[in-house]
C-alpha cells in the first residue's frame, strides 16, 4: 500500500471529472464534479460489476477511479493522474469536493509503481500520452481488429452446434467478411466442467473448428476460466483449489446462472497448471480464439494460498497461465477483466458492458444504481468514455445489432451503435442470426463490419449524457431530448 495526495485551490463548482470503471462492464464516465457518484444498491451487483475492494463513493462530490483520472476545467485545461505500471498493481483514485478546494488521493494495492499528475492545457492529449506510456511500459498487444460473429446475442445459453455451423454456412453464402465465429456460453456442462456438453447443445465443442475451418472461418470459444459452478464437478473434486472466506470456506459471490459462483485461486500453482492445460486443450480442438469472461473473478477479494500475492498480482497469474496455454500467437479477448492489469497479455478487451436489443433497462440502472447492466445505452456511455484505451490492447465495444426482427432498438439507435464501433475503431463483431437479416440488415451489417482508425474527442467540457460524446467525426446524443439538432439516442456524423 502507497499513497499519493494533492490538494487543488479550484472550486468543485467549476469541475467535470473523467473516470474510468475497474473491469470492462464497470462505468466510466465524464460528468460534473458535484454531482454524485452511483453505487449499486444489491451486493451481487458491486461484485460482478463494480470492484468489492473499491467500489463507486456513492458521495455527491466524491468520485473512484481506476488506474486514471483527470479534471476537466472550462476552457478544456486542467489535470490528469495516472499509474505507469499496472501488472501487480491496482490503483485506487480518489477525487474529493471539500469547499472550495479538491483533494486528490492515489492509493496502490501491490507493489510500488510510478504515479503521474500533471497539470495540463489539454485534458484530451495528456489522457492520451499518458495511456499510451502505461501500454509502452506493459509492451501493449494491439494486433490488426478481427471481425467476429458471436452467438451470445441472439442464442444466448440455449446455442447449439447446429446454431453455430447454419450461421456460418449463411455468413459463407452471403459472403460477409467474418474472421471468426466464435462460441459463447452454453456449451460447457458447467461453470469448471468445461469438457463435458451441456445437454442441449448437440455435440460436442471440439466438433467445430474443423468444420468452421472448412467454410473459411477461424474457430472461437468462450470461457469463464476463473469461475466454479457450486454444482460443478471441478468444485467437488478441487475444493483446496478455490478461493477461501475468513472461515475457510469456499467465498460465492455474483448473481448469474441462477446464483453465486465461485473462483478458482490462481495463487495455487496446480491451479496454474489447470488453467494452462484448459486453454491449451481449446488449442489442440482448434480454437486459436479464446474469449475469457468474468475474468474479475481471480482478482475477488478473500483468502488465499499464497497471501503474499496480492489481488492484481492474482489475477496477473491467472491471465498469463492462459496465455502460455493458448500460445503467443492465439487471440485472447478479456471481458469481464480489471482494465490495466490485462495489458500485455491480452489482444483485444471488451471496454464497456454488453449491448442488448434495446435502449436502456433504466430499473436496474438508475433505481438500483447498476450502471453495468447490458443495455445499448450503458455500453456507449462506458466505451465512448475509454476512447483512448487503443493503447493498451484492441477495444472491443460490443457487437453490432442490425437486426430489426426480435429488437427493440430504433434506427437512430442502431446509427448510435454503428457510430461507436466507427469512433472506437477496435473489434468488430455481429450476433445477429444471418437468416434474419434482408438486405437493408445486411447493408448495415457490412457497414459495421469496416474496419476503421480510432477517433478523438474534440471536447471534454460539454457532454451529452454523462460521457464522451463529442468526436471528431461525429457527435453523440444519448440522452432521452434532442440536444443541440441532435435527435435523442443517436449519432450525427460531421458532414464531409
Ligand atoms: C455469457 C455472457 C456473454 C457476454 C459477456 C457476459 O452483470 N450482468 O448481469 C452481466 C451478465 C452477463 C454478462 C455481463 C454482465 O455477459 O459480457 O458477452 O459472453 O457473459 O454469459
Amino acid at each position: 500500500m502507497s499513497d499519493h495526495r494533492w490538494i487543488l485551490d479550484v472550486s468543485p463548482s467549476t469541475l467535470l471529472v473523467l473516470t474510468n470503471g475497474y473491469q470492462s462492464w464497470s462505468e466510466a464516465e465524464l460528468r460534473a464534479l458535484t454531482d454524485t457518484q452511483t453505487r449499486a444498491s444489491l451486493e451481487w451487483m458491486t461484485e460482478q460489476g463494480q470492484d468489492p475492494g473499491f467500489p463507486p463513493s456513492g458521495e455527491a462530490g466524491v468520485w473512484r477511479s481506476h488506474s486514471l483520472v483527470a479534471l476537466i476545467c472550462p476552457d478544456g485545461g486542467g489535470w490528469v493522474g495516472a499509474q505507469l505500471g499496472a501488472a501487480h498493481t491496482f490503483a485506487h483514485w480518489e477525487v474529493r469536493a471539500v469547499g472550495e478546494q479538491v483533494s486528490v488521493t492515489c492509493t496502490l494495492e501491490g507493489p510500488d509503481v510510478e504515479v503521474v499528475w500533471e497539470k495540463t492545457d489539454d485534458v484530451i492529449a495528456t489522457v492520451e500520452r499518458l495511456s499510451a506510456r502505461l501500454g509502452q511500459a506493459m509492451h501493449a498487444r494491439t494486433p490488426a481488429p478481427l471481425r467476429v460473429w458471436c452467438s451470445w446475442y441472439s442464442y444466448f445459453r440455449s446455442v447449439t452446434l447446429a446454431n453455430m455451423l447454419d450461421n456460418a454456412r449463411l455468413a459463407r453464402e452471403h459472403d460477409l467478411p467474418f474472421d471468426v465465429f466464435q462460441l459463447d456460453d452454453g456449451f460447457q456442462a458447467d461453470l469448471g466442467d468445461w469438457f463435458e456438453a451441456s445437454e442441449h447443445f448437440g455435440g460436442h465443442a471440439r466438433d467445430l473448428p474443423a468444420e468452421l475451418k472448412k467454410l473459411g472461418f477461424r474457430a472461437g470459444l468462450w470461457l469463464a476460466p476463473f469461475l466454479v459452478g457450486p454444482k460443478s464437478k471441478l468444485f467437488a473434486q478441487h475444493p483446496e483449489w478455490l478461493l477461501k472466506n475468513d472461515v475457510g470456506e469456499p467465498l460465492l459471490f455474483g448473481d448469474n446462472w441462477g446464483g453465486a459462483y465461485a473462483a478458482l485461486d490462481t495463487t495455487h500453482p496446480e491451479v496454474l497448471t489447470w488453467l494452462r492445460e484448459l486453454a491449451a486443450t481449446c488449442r489442440e480442438w482448434g480454437y486459436d480464439y479464446l474469449k475469457v469472461d468474468f475474468l474479475y473473478a481471480a482478482a475477488h477479494p478473500g483468502v488465499r494460498h499464497d497471501p503474499s500475492v496480492g489481488r492484481a498480482g492474482a489475477y496477473r497469474l491467472g491471465i498469463e497461465a492462459l496465455r502460455g496455454g493458448l500460445g503467443n500467437d492465439g487471440f485472447l479477448l478479456g471481458c469481464g477483466a480489471p482494465l490495466s492489469g490485462s495489458i500485455g497479455v491480452v489482444d483485444a478487451m471488451r471496454t464497456g458492458p454488453d449491448v442488448a436489443p434495446y435502449w436502456d433497462d433504466s430499473a436496474r440502472r438508475v433505481l438500483l444504481g447498476d450502471g453495468s447492466v447490458p443495455c445499448t445505452r450503458s455500453a456507449l456511455h462506458t466505451a465512448l468514455s475509454r476512447w483512448y484505451q487503443h493503447a493498451w490492447y484492441q477495444p472491443d465495444p460490443d457487437v453490432m445489432i442490425a437486426r430489426r426482427e426480435l429488437s427493440l432498438l430504433s434506427s437512430d439507435e442502431r446509427g448510435a451503435l454503428l457510430g461507436l464501433l466507427d469512433v472506437i475503431g477496435g473489434l468488430r463483431a455481429s450476433s445477429d442470426p444471418v437468416a434474419m437479416l434482408d438486405e437493408r440488415g445486411l447493408t448495415l451489417l457490412r457497414e459495421s463490419l469496416m474496419i476503421s482508425t480510432p477517433d478523438r474527442p474534440t471536447t471534454l467540457t460539454r457532454s451529452h449524457g454523462g460521457a464522451v460524446t463529442h468526436f471528431a467525426r461525429g457527435t453523440f446524443n444519448l440522452l432521452d431530448t434532442p440536444q443541440a439538432g441532435i435527435r435523442p439516442h443517436s449519432y450525427l456524423p460531421k458532414p464531409g
